[in-house]
Parts: C-alpha cells; sequence; structure tokens
C-alpha cells in the first residue's frame, strides 16, 4: 500500500528531525492541540479548515476527518458516515441539540440543516462513549455555534467557483460584560456539477429512463439557500449565563440525482436555549439546564424528471410526490460536582421526535394520499452518571451508566401499523475508559463500552406499497414494527505520540451489534421485491491512523488512513454500505503569511458487496487537490482547484440501495476551481 509507506517516510523523517521549533503558529498549535488536548476517541473540525476548502456543507467538510465519509446524493446535503456507522447508528447534534432531517429517503441529512457561517468547531467522538444523549451508538456529531468575542466584531466571507457556485455569508456582533448578541446571514447557490467525463450530475440517466431530468432542468439550480440566525447571551451575575438561539434555514430547488426525485423546499426552524450555572461547590461544580425545539418542512416530487412527463394516468405537474414534517423538541438537566478526587456529572434528559409523511402518486388510485411514515411520535426520558477521576499521575479511569425508557406511537393508520400502535422499549448504556500517559509524549487509550440505539419511525412503520407503474417502484417496502433496538458491545483501543512538532496517532475498534437493523430484500414469486427492516447480527471492525508533522523550512505534513469491514454475521455476507479503505496525504508551506497546499485523496476499491440489497462494487481512485493562501492581519484570501487531474470517480456511497434504487451512481465533481475572500474584525 502506497500509503503506508508515505507514513512510513513521514515517520523516519520525524524521528531525524531535532532542530528548534519556529514561532507559535496556527500549524504547529493543531499538532499540540491533537496531540495534547484531544482523547484519543475524539476529533475535531475546526472552521480554519473548513474556510480554506470549497466544502458545500458540513459534510463535506468533515469528510478530512480520519473515519469519516460521506453519502453523496447531489451537489449538496451529503451525510456523515463514522466508521461505517451512519443515519440513526450515530448522533448528529448541534449545541447538544438533536436534529432530524424531514425526508424519509434522507435527502436534508440532519447537518445539512446549519451552515458553516454558524458554526465555530465540530466535536467527533467515535464509539458509544458520550453518556449524555441517548442513541449515538456508533457515535457523535456535535456542532458547535459560535460565540460573540468583546466589543464590536463583523465577519464577511465570499467564495465563488466553479458552476458559478457561491458561498457568501456576513455575521455581525456586540459583546458586553453583561450581555452578547450576534447575528448572521447565509446564502449557497450552485449550478449542476460536472463530473470527469465533462457531464452534468443531472445528466447521468440514459434517455431512456424515467428518471432523466427534462431538457429544461439538466442545467439547472443544484441548490439555492438561505440561512438566518441570532444569538442572545445574558449573564445575569459572573457565574451564571442564559443563551438563546435561533435560525431559519429556506432550502430551495434542491436536486438530487442520487434519488427518484428532487427537493422543492426544505424549511427548517431551530429553536435552542440554554442557563448556566458555574462557580457552584467551591468553584468546580456546575449546573446547565437546555430546552430546544426544531421542525423541518420539507417537499420533494418528480416535476423535473421525464417520470413527471403527463401521460394517462400522470394528470398533475408530478407522478409523485412526498410532503413531509418532522418536529423534534427536548429539555436537558445536567450538573458537575466535584466529587473524591474526580467529577460526577449526571443528568437527565427528554425529547419527542414526530414525524409525518404522506406521498401521493399517480396509479390506478389517482393520487390518493398514503400515509408513508404515519405520523408518529417518539418519546425517550433518560437518566446517566459518569465518574471521572485520576488514579495516579498518569492514569485516569472515567465511567458510567445511562438508562433509557422511550415508546413510539402511530398518529395514523397504513398498511404497516394502525392508528394508535404503541411500541416500548427500555435501553441501557454504559462505558469504562482508561488513558494511561506513561510520559509527556506518549498516550494510551482503551475503552469498552455499550451502546443502543432505538429504531426510527421509518424503520418501524414506512409503507410504499408497490404501484406497478414502473419497473422503479416494482417493490413492496414495509417497515418492521416489531423490530428491536440495536445494541453495540465495543471494545477500542488507541495510542498517540506527540512533541510540539509531531503528532501520530492510531486507534482500533471492535464493534459487536446486537439486533443491528438492516434493510434487506427478497425475491417474490412474482416480479415484486419486497423490501423490509429486519433485526440482525452483525461485527464492524475498524482502524484509524493519522500523521501530523512540522518539517524544515514552514512545511507541513499530514497523512491519514481509515478503514471499516462490516460482516452481517447472521446473513454470512458482507454488511451493506460500508466505506473502502480511504486515506490520504499532504504536504503544506505555510509562513503565516503564505500558504499553499497539495493534498492526494485516495480510496481503495470495495469489492465486500451485500447481494440481497444487489450492491455492486466500485473501483478503486485517487485524487489531487491543490490550495493557496494569503493572510494578512484580519483580511484572507484563498485559491484553489480541486481533483487537478479531472478525474471521472465516484465514492462506494455515491448510489441509493433498493427500496429506491435508481440503479446509477452520482460521480464527484471534476476538475473546479474555487476562490474565497475573508474578512474579519
Ligand atoms: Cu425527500
Amino acid at each position: 500500500m502506497k500509503l503506508t509507506k508515505t507514513t512510513a517516510i513521514l515517520l523516519v523523517l520525524a524521528a531525524g528531525l531535532n532542530a528548534p521549533a519556529p514561532a507559535q503558529n496556527l500549524m504547529l498549535d493543531e499538532i499540540v492541540v491533537r496531540g495534547q488536548k484531544e482523547k484519543l476517541n475524539q476529533e475535531n473540525l475546526t472552521m480554519r479548515e473548513v474556510g480554506e476548502s470549497s466544502a458545500k456543507d458540513i459534510g463535506e467538510a468533515l469528510a478530512q476527518v480520519e473515519g469519516v465519509n460521506i453519502v453523496r446524493k447531489g451537489a449538496i446535503a451529503n451525510d456523515v458516515v463514522l466508521r461505517g456507522f451512519q443515519k440513526d447508528n450515530i448522533n448528529v447534534l448541534v449545541d447538544g441539540a438533536r436534529l432530524h432531517g424531514a425526508c424519509p429517503n434522507r435527502m436534508d441529512s440532519p447537518a445539512f440543516h446549519y451552515d458553516f457561517a454558524q458554526i465555530e468547531k465540530v466535536e467527533i467522538i467515535k464509539g458509544p462513549y458520550d453518556l449524555a444523549n441517548p442513541g449515538g451508538m456508533g457515535g457523535a456529531v456535535n456542532a458547535v455555534s459560535k460565540k460573540p468575542a468583546r466589543g464590536l466584531g463583523a465577519g464577511l466571507n465570499l467564495t465563488y467557483g466553479s458552476y458559478d457556485s457561491v458561498n457568501a455569508s456576513a455575521i455581525g456582533s456586540y459583546g458586553a460584560e453583561s450581555f452578547d448578541a450576534l447575528a448572521g446571514y447565509a446564502y449557497k447557490y450552485s449550478r449542476a456539477p460536472e463530473s470527469g467525463d465533462g457531464r452534468r450530475i443531472t445528466e447521468i440517466y440514459p434517455a431512456t429512463s424515467g428518471n432523466r431530468y427534462k431538457d429544461s432542468a439538466v442545467n439547472s439550480r443544484a441548490y439555492e439557500i438561505n440561512t438566518g440566525w441570532g444569538k442572545l447571551g445574558v449573564n445575569p451575575t459572573a457565574d451564571s449565563r442564559a443563551e438563546f438561539y435561533y435560525s431559519y434555514q429556506d432550502a430551495d430547488h434542491v436536486l438530487y440525482p442520487y434519488l427518484l426525485m428532487d427537493a422543492e423546499y426544505d424549511r427548517t426552524n431551530l429553536f435552542n436555549a440554554s442557563y448556566r450555572l458555574a462557580n457552584l461547590a467551591n468553584g468546580d461544580g456546575q449546573l446547565r439546564a437546555q430546552l430546544y425545539w426544531n421542525k423541518v418542512d420539507h417537499l420533494m416530487d418528480d416535476r423535473y424528471r421525464a417520470s413527471s412527463t403527463p401521460s394517462g394516468m400522470v394528470t398533475r405537474e408530478y407522478s409523485m410526490r412526498t410532503i413531509a414534517v418532522t418536529d423534534t423538541s427536548g429539555a436537558k438537566l445536567q450538573g458537575d460536582l466535584p466529587l473524591g478526587d474526580g467529577t460526577l456529572r449526571a443528568g437527565a434528559d427528554y425529547y419527542r421526535r414526530n414525524w409525518d409523511a404522506v406521498n401521493r402518486r399517480a396509479m390506478a388510485s389517482a393520487y390518493a394520499p398514503l400515509n408513508m411514515i404515519p405520523d408518529a411520535d417518539i418519546d425517550n426520558a433518560g437518566v446517566f452518571a459518569e465518574y471521572e477521576r485520576p488514579v495516579s499521575d498518569r492514569l485516569t479511569l472515567k465511567g458510567g451508566a445511562r438508562g433509557d425508557f422511550a415508546s413510539a406511537e402511530t398518529g395514523t393508520a397504513n398498511t404497516v401499523a394502525a392508528a394508535g400502535t404503541e411500541k416500548d422499549y427500555t435501553e441501557i448504556s454504559a462505558n469504562a475508559q482508561l488513558t494511561y500517559k506513561p510520559s509527556e509524549r506518549l498516550e494510551f487509550f482503551a475503552g469498552l463500552a455499550r451502546g443502543a440505539r432505538l429504531p426510527d419511525q421509518k424503520e418501524l412503520f414506512v409503507s410504499i406499497p408497490n404501484t406497478g407503474v414502473t419497473p422503479t417502484t416494482n417493490k413492496n417496502t414495509f417497515g418492521n414494527p416489531g423490530l428491536d433496538p440495536t445494541i453495540n458491545h465495543e471494545a477500542d483501543l488507541g495510542a498517540k505520540y506527540s512533541t510540539e512538532k509531531f503528532y501520530v496517532n492510531a486507534s482500533v475498534f471492535y464493534s459487536d451489534l446486537r439486533n443491528y437493523i438492516n434493510l434487506a430484500g427478497y425475491e417474490s414469486a412474482g416480479p415484486v421485491r419486497n423490501i423490509t427492516f429486519e433485526n440482525v447480527d452483525a461485527v464492524i471492525l475498524g482502524a484509524e491512523a493519522g500523521a501530523q508533522l512540522s518539517l524544515p523550512a514552514n512545511l507541513y505534513a499530514r497523512a491519514s488512513l481509515s478503514y471499516a469491514r462490516g460482516e452481517n454475521t447472521s446473513g454470512d455476507r458482507p454488511l451493506s454500505e460500508m466505506p473502502p479503505l480511504k486515506g490520504s496525504a499532504s504536504l503544506r508551506y505555510d509562513d503565516g503569511t503564505l500558504m499553499l497546499e497539495a493534498v492526494e485523496q485516495l480510496a481503495a476499491r470495495q469489492t465486500r458487496v451485500d447481494s440481497s440489497l444487489q450492491e455492486a462494487k466500485t473501483a478503486g481512485w485517487g485524487v489531487t487537490d491543490l490550495k493557496a493562501g494569503y493572510t494578512r492581519g484580519d483580511f484572507s484570501l484563498y485559491a484553489g482547484v480541486n481533483n487537478l487531474f479531472d478525474k471521472y470517480y465516484y465514492t462506494h456511497l455515491s448510489y441509493l440501495r433498493d427500496p429506491f434504487a435508481s440503479g446509477l451512481k452520482v460521480p464527484e465533481s471534476g476538475r473546479n476551481f474555487y476562490v474565497t475572500a475573508a474578512v474579519r474584525f
């Protein structure tokens, strides 16, 4: 493997390095943060990394993190996959609040509903080690929103790139001792990107396909998104703070070549309020209360596709449409209390998520409404406690447990469940973590954890009976109300070594999954396939390794490698939608004013596929990205080219599996350019 060799060379280089450290700078700070401050089962994506990149959304930006992959459905709204865990197997939070997308096909993944400009950093916990939130069996991704600094502040950001893509944002803030406030606005727009073969992603379907875009839509907007937000902080005393956050996002005309429909709109309201009391119990204790609410309205249909061409049965502007709404509200109370030599953290939380999706299709019963997701509620109440304590100078122990009581209940009826169908669940999560630091430079981590997650409303109750109209809908897709929660028993081992100029880490994990919720397809006597969710036993194991080092002459090198292997042990076949081995290597010149960077991204081919879902193998690929930057005081200018050699490629997660398989893969963008200007004062 080429990359391992690169890593080995970097290691050798690093070992030979002994030059005096240059003046503190951002790149060296990062090495110190990763080496000394971050835990081994944790990663952070900073907005420095995002600001220089041409990433269109948080998902795309996170894809550079070890262990993270994305599902590409179109030009934007990428879904985050952590160590092969995706969808509800991981928690995606914003300021600790749960946020769900409304689309039954995850067009609007949770991370799509906030803008970069709202975010200070994104924290990633690998494995079921976050006891403060229910679910998150495979890990957690938490975006932390920006806080106003003291005095007057403002930030402007403008990116323009290939396909007329625009990413613009403006933020103004004011901070005083007793209060602070922040307001921001962001606008994003792009036409349909072109892949390495010169075709737009709206041109992937053959002329005979019902999924092909109409001529009028081929070069239309791929998305247009407006987001506005505000934050108000009040500090009644030196030790207390209340925060109120509100954000509204209107995403318009978002094209998803990955799916059979496109989104006409996604409208997201997000509200978050918190109150914190610090300095309790002689200084180290604190209490935090939080209330949140968010709601997404989503409309998707096939008006831009050939399938909506008027015919005997297609008498409206669409042949299929789904209107979906999800509404999530929650409350949390959490306290930190010094106890003995350690800290006890305990809390209680509650959330309710409602999800409703009504589908209408042109068929014999002429656009009759169908309760695809039958207005179902999930209620979850939980309590947790964890204790962290240094055992010696070198050894720290952390452990805790969490219990959840949950229920799912339908509000309307469909072919899967009657109205008022109720299911109850009880779950226990727990973990023990050991951090051992034999020296300042070396650190080991060992963790044992049990995590759990509920089946969601779609997995339990979805109903999409076959229409018999087109081959692409020649499937019966039904939820399974008998699903049990998935339990993950996971073991993690990690090690890292760091100096002021060098950082290297490696982690391995083994995840034993009981009642893993798996999508499976079955042939029936006729031409109709039956698709449903079922509990299976599975194993995911994997590893990540990364290195970052400071070389002489303001040069910095970085490399990473991640792999996850999934096996459906009940079905004796590979787990579906597992990303292949991937890696990256980069070299950067950065003197604090001028920056130049070359990044090579690589992915191996994926041959481990699930035959039951008719998954296809995917070829390996490698692409080269270049970028340059100039920073002076408050002003920064970045320019870059991605996919320098205009390669035509797609990732293994770039096509939809059944039940809505279009049969085609959504390629990544071909060679594309961008320029960003940013001012902050
Ligand atoms: Cu949708």
